[in-house]
């Protein structure tokens, strides 16, 4: 090898030497978000949209899960992924309707007469137009699939037999005024708060009970507060998203753009089967840890809710005359 030769050889090995933490470098990290803990459904779902983006784009993204609220409690990190410090959040379309309220159509009492109904209307046209409501506001979010989240019945520390029992009884809401507004028809007095500062305000007495799925119920270890009596009021079966940030986005390809959208609407179904069987499993956890389950006639909740629908679904009437004809 002559003199010039090996220096062009060393001189292409040192460049390649170079190039190389630049192209681990190069690998783009999409940070996703869930307040739910490791094994969740949603959070198992989510994960594996990952995965499958990282193998069909050999590598370039991958995704980073902050799983158990640690990017703060839901509403913060809906501000963070408008922002695009966070690009991947599972959330409750909860507190998305307190950012983009044409949504909360699906967050009223009462809305789905049961989940078959809740299913069927989320996976045909009203489903995707809701998200596509998301997507066209100004709120700087993508969304993606949908995500279930079963129905939301009450659990306190004294029990609800009665809608006359929920008298005065302090009840934690999501943050969105919709939900302090069903509680309070109900008699309820709703108190907003996010899902972290839940527990120690049951432990403390600043609230008397909550509501939520039996899964979010055990895994948040609520129901070790003395909250134990749950009362299958089903009054609130909010879907759940999946969104990207739209400064996230944006940078992606078209190509991309179409395997995010693929794998987050494959993550909806996979998702759905997980969550199926953990609502099983977890009931059959609270029940093994005390929990007395307590079914009661939905007629007079639904009854008391009336003026909750009237005043948020006045602008949607149509709309939820088409989720009613949905079978
Ligand atoms: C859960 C839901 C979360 C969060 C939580 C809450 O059911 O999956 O996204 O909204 O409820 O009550 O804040």
């Amino acid at each position: 090898m002559t003199v010039r030769r090996k220096l062009v050889k060393t001189s292409l090995l040192a460049a390649l030497a170079m190039a190389l933490p630049m192209l681990a470098s190069a690998q783009i990290v999409l940070k996703a978000a869930d307040v739910h803990p490791p094994g969740y459904p949603t959070v198992v779902a989510t994960e594996a949209m990952g995965k499958k983006l990282e193998a069909a784009t050999n590598g370039k993204y991958k995704m980073q899960m902050f799983p158990s609220s640690v990017l703060g409690d839901e509403k913060t990190m809906i501000e963070q992924t408008q922002i695009g410090a966070i690009q991947i959040l599972r959330t409750s379309l909860g507190p998305v309707g307190a950012v983009v309220p044409e949504v909360n159509v699906f967050n009223m009492p009462f809305v789905f007469r049961d989940e078959a109904h809740m299913r069927a209307v989320i996976d045909g046209p009203i489903g995707q137009e809701i998200l596509d409501k998301v997507t066209a506001s100004p709120a700087r979010l993508v969304a993606l699939a949908w995500q279930d989240g079963g129905s939301r019945s009450l659990y306190t520390k004294k029990p609800v037999r009665s809608i006359a029992d929920l008298k005065g009884q302090k009840i934690r809401m999501m943050g969105n005024p919709l939900f302090v507004d069903t509680m309070n028809a109900l008699g309820g007095n709703g108190i907003s708060m996010g899902y972290g500062e839940v527990y120690s305000a049951l432990q403390t007495g600043v609230i008397d009970g909550a509501e939520n799925n039996p899964p979010s119920m055990f895994t948040s270890n609520h129901f070790t507060t003395g909250a134990k009596y749950y009362t299958q009021t089903n009054h609130l079966m909010i879907p759940e998203m999946l969104v990207m940030s739209k400064v996230a986005w944006d940078k992606l390809t078209p190509a991309e753009q179409g395997m995010v959208k693929k794998f987050g609407r494959e993550a909806q179904m996979e998702q759905r089967v997980l969550w199926d069987k953990s609502v099983a499993d977890n009931i059959a956890k609270l029940k093994a840890a005390g929990v007395e389950f307590i079914a009661i006639d939905q007629k007079p909740f639904y009854d008391a809710t009336a003026p909750v629908r009237a005043k948020y679904g006045a602008p949607y009437a149509d709309l939820m005359a088409r989720i009613a004809a949905v079978k």
